[in-house]
């Protein structure tokens, strides 16, 4: 019998098609723009041989439990048990824990995309369980852009501008003369969205720019950062200099007398602060072209002419979230905040500045926010909270201080680590050090619908269902589609949804009425919907009854009366529609940032040197880049159980040369944190000096040589935060060397190593 359903991943919107209860197509829903490959790959996901079926349990810690140390993770048999008994196990160790050591040695923030569904969204099951079973450690803030978390509160007063809010490409493409895209407008990145969107508007919306006539400038170290088919200028500076062209370029505002004063004194406060700065009266460095021209190692031609495209007409100003994703990753943000302010479009539709343009799908769609509903967590009452990017290090050191954005945190004791929808072992930096760190708890439990390398080292690991075994409703609060997700088939094995999980151990702690508020699957679908329906009578939209949402499968959510344009209610009348910073205004010059006394973010935007750049950089050393994976959505879609090859490194003709690199041939990348394989792709439109290797690969660490197989470069990065204000990620400040590993074959290479 065959059927067809209409669903939704992170990666778009599909139709798929079941037989005899098996799926055998997905392809994207017709206009959509969703990509077919990654789309396509659902049927081969599902039925992967990589999927896990049954619970497991680490061999020692069945046979000794706690006792057996944590050493055996990831070594030992994983032994397949029933359901009661390892059920049975992980409320028996949640209860232990907490009765011995408290709700703060439960560490179950769990970060992670999960899947697309917005009741199934595991990482939302897991906090909602742990804060309902009497409270745990939690995680703050993200891998994307948990540096702007951090900063733009001090300077716009909240985080909407990366978190939500974004001038709509509609207006872009009606009203803007240049737009400058520091870390370009990867098309790569717009494949996916958190949630999963409708339509994939991107390409469409940079053509009718384009088109239009719009000019395009991308500074970023590669080509691949253009659309195919945008006619843009290229500017190639070091990897981590971008901080010092902005400041130039604002500084040059002031010096050619460009600058907005007017703007200054009435939007911004600190202007004269932070004009000291760059005039160089407080460190003796006026900050010229010239001086930016020598820190991003690029012609100061380039940037004379950067500054010409940008000194009139409407200038939109735009930062990929990988710049912050940096050592100091604080300042490019807040220095593009203040060279958009000496331009004075900021609230002008298509002028000012944005971010992540190019950073995800549905960034710049024009549609009314928040009408996705998402899973209510509970308090986390007696819990407590960590950055999310501090957690291995929070592993190795319980009873260390941090400071974290004027607090200061104390680790706490871990215990117990529990994980549902996220790979720790392909997000976060320097895996060795995670490797050491993760061996210290007494219990690790994690769900997962795929033997990840996260699953490989639990103690306890819980077969979940994917999306495509249960009914759901997902969609992004920045796209107008919310989809209902049918179960489409059943789920393999005795593989559970994560909810159920969940309820199964609620009983057994008696915390099940706190949980799951006496609904089932279908009872929170129609919970959840309340939320929309709610929204809907706020804004005077009319919402579909959830039935009739459930049978058409999909609801559009009416557009927003005008295009948005960020900050615009803010520009029109800041005294009636101040920003929630101290001033009301845009904080150039942050007297809270001041009083935590941060030398690694001081209180206005500043150029200050990465630890690990190309400025320096040992002979041979160089910038590694590490981006998003094109086909995959991070360690998502990965061809597990199919030995590829290595992930592939871009490395520009020069630097292959020098090493005698040549296409296609095997390589080793290395640095005093660890080491890894990757097949060379020579790039000619990469910088010279920089190599990029897209994050995703599972890790695989050789156990006679340690050297990572199959690409990953989080054995590369480090697990430096970028400050102590933000103390996010800052993956992509690491310098590396690269050598031919000699074998080009797959077969060749398991000789090698
Ligand atoms: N070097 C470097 N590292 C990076 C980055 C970088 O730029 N450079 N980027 C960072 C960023 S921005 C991010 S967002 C992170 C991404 O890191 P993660 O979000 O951890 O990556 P995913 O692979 O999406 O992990 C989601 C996991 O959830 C599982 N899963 C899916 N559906 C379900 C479900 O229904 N139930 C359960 N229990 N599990 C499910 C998937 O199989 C997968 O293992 O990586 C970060 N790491
Ligand atoms: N296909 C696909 N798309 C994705 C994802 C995925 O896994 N797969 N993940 C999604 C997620 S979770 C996130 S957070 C976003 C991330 O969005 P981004 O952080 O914007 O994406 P990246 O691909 O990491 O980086 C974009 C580009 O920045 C450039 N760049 C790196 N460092 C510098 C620098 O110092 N200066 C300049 N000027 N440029 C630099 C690189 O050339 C890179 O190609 O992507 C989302 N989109
Ligand atoms: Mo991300």
């Amino acid at each position: 019998m065959d059927r067809r359903a209409i669903s939704l991943c992170h990666w778009g919107p599909f139709e798929a098609r079941v037989r005899d209860g098996r799926l055998v197509e997905t392809r994207p829903l017709p206009g959509s723009g969703a990509d077919p490959e990654m789309i396509g790959a659902w049927p081969r996901m599902l039925y992967s041989e990589s999927r896990i079926t049954t619970p497991h349990v680490r061999k020692g810690f069945l046979d000794h439990g706690i006792r057996s140390g944590g050493a055996g993770r990831g070594r030992e048999e994983m032994v397949p048990v029933d359901w009661d008994t390892a059920l049975d196990l992980v409320a028996g160790e949640l209860a232990r824990v907490h009765t011995d050591h408290g709700p703060h040695a439960i560490f179950g923030g769990s970060y992670g995309w999960s899947s697309a569904g917005r009741f199934h969204h595991a990482r939302s099951q897991v906090r909602r369980f742990l804060a309902a079973a009497g409270g745990f450690t939690d995680q703050i803030g993200n891998y994307s852009w948990g540096a702007a978390q951090a900063i733009l509160p001090h300077v716009l007063g909240d985080f909407d501008a990366v978190a939500r809010d974004a001038t709509s490409w509609e207006t872009i493409a009606a009203e803007t003369d240049v737009v400058v895209a520091f870390g370009g407008l990867n098309p790569k990145n717009w494949r996916v969205t958190s949630g999963g969107a409708g339509a994939h508007h991107m390409p469409q919306a940079i053509a009718d720019a384009q088109a239009r006539g719009t000019r395009f400038i991308v500074i970023s170290p590669m080509a691949d950062d253009i659309p195919p088919g945008l006619q843009a200028d290229l500017i190639r500076p070091r990897p981590g200099s971008d901080t010092a062209i902005m400041l130039a370029l604002a500084f040059q505002a002031v010096a050619t007398g460009r600058a907005d004063c007017d703007f200054l004194a009435r939007y911004t406060t600190g202007h004269d602060r932070f004009l000291a700065y760059l005039k160089g009266e407080t460190d003796g460095q006026p900050k010229t072209l010239d001086w930016a021209a020598g820190i991003a190692d690029v012609p100061v031609a380039d940037l004379q002419a950067l500054w010409q495209a940008i000194a009139r007409g409407r200038v939109m100003l735009t930062a990929a979230w990988s710049l912050q994703r940096a050592d100091h990753g604080e300042q490019p943000f807040w220095a593009l905040i203040a060279l958009a302010a000496m331009l004075g479009q900021i609230g002008l539709p298509g002028g000012g500045f944005c971010f992540g343009y190019g950073s995800m799908n549905a960034v710049g769609a024009d549609s009314r926010k928040g009408f996705v509903p998402a899973l209510p967590g509970l308090p986390n009452t007696n819990g407590m909270a960590l950055p999310v990017a501090s957690f291995a290090e929070a592993l190795m050191e319980p009873g260390r201080q941090i400071a974290f954005d004027g607090r200061r945190i104390t680790f706490p004791d871990i215990r117990l680590v529990y994980w549902a929808g996220g790979n720790p072992f392909h997000h976060a930096q320097d895996l060795s050090m995670v490797e050491q760190a993760w061996r210290r708890p007494e219990t690790i439990v994690v769900h997962e619908p795929w033997w990840t390398p996260t699953a490989q080292r639990a103690d306890i690991v819980l077969p979940a269902t994917t999306p495509l075994e249960r009914n759901d409703l997902g969609g992004t609060s920045r796209d107008p589609s919310i989809l209902a997700m049918p179960k489409l088939v059943e789920p393999l094995g005795d593989a559970w949804n994560d909810f159920d999980i969940f309820c199964a151990l609620a009983d057994r702690l008696g915390c099940r009425a706190t949980f799951d508020e006496g609904l089932d699957e279908a009872g929170w679908l129609r919970r959840l919907w309340t939320q929309t329906e709610a929204r809907g009578a706020r804004e005077g939209i009319e919402v579909p009854e959830f039935d009739s949402f459930w049978q058409a499968g999909v609801w559009k959510v009416p557009p927003p009366e005008a295009p948005e344009v960020l900050l615009d209610r803010f520009r029109e009348d800041p005294a009636k529609n101040p920003l929630r910073t101290p001033s009301g205004r845009i904080e150039l010059f942050s007297e809270t940032v001041a009083g935590f006394g941060y030398a690694d973010c001081p209180p206005h935007p500043v150029w200050l040197e990465p630890a690990e750049w190309l400025g320096a950089a040992q002979q041979d050393e160089l910038h590694l880049v590490t981006n998003q994976p094109a086909r995959q959505l991070h360690s998502q879609i990965w061809p597990a159980g199919s030995h590829p090859l290595p992930g592939a490194v871009h490395i520009n003709p020069e630097d292959a040369r020098l090493r005698g690199i040549a296409e296609g041939a095997m390589t080793r990348l290395q640095n005093a944190r660890g080491a890894c394989r990757a097949t060379a792709r020579i790039d000619p439109t990469l910088r010279q000096g920089v190599v990029v290797m897209a994050t995703g690969a599972w890790y695989e660490p050789d156990p006679a040589t340690g050297i990572e197989r199959n690409g990953n470069p989080n054995v590369l990065t480090s697990d430096r935060r970028t400050s102590r204000l933000g103390q996010a990620c800052a993956a992509l400040s690491a310098l590396v060397r690269i050598e031919p590993l000699g074998a080009t074959t797959a077969e060749e290479l398991e000789g090698t190593i």
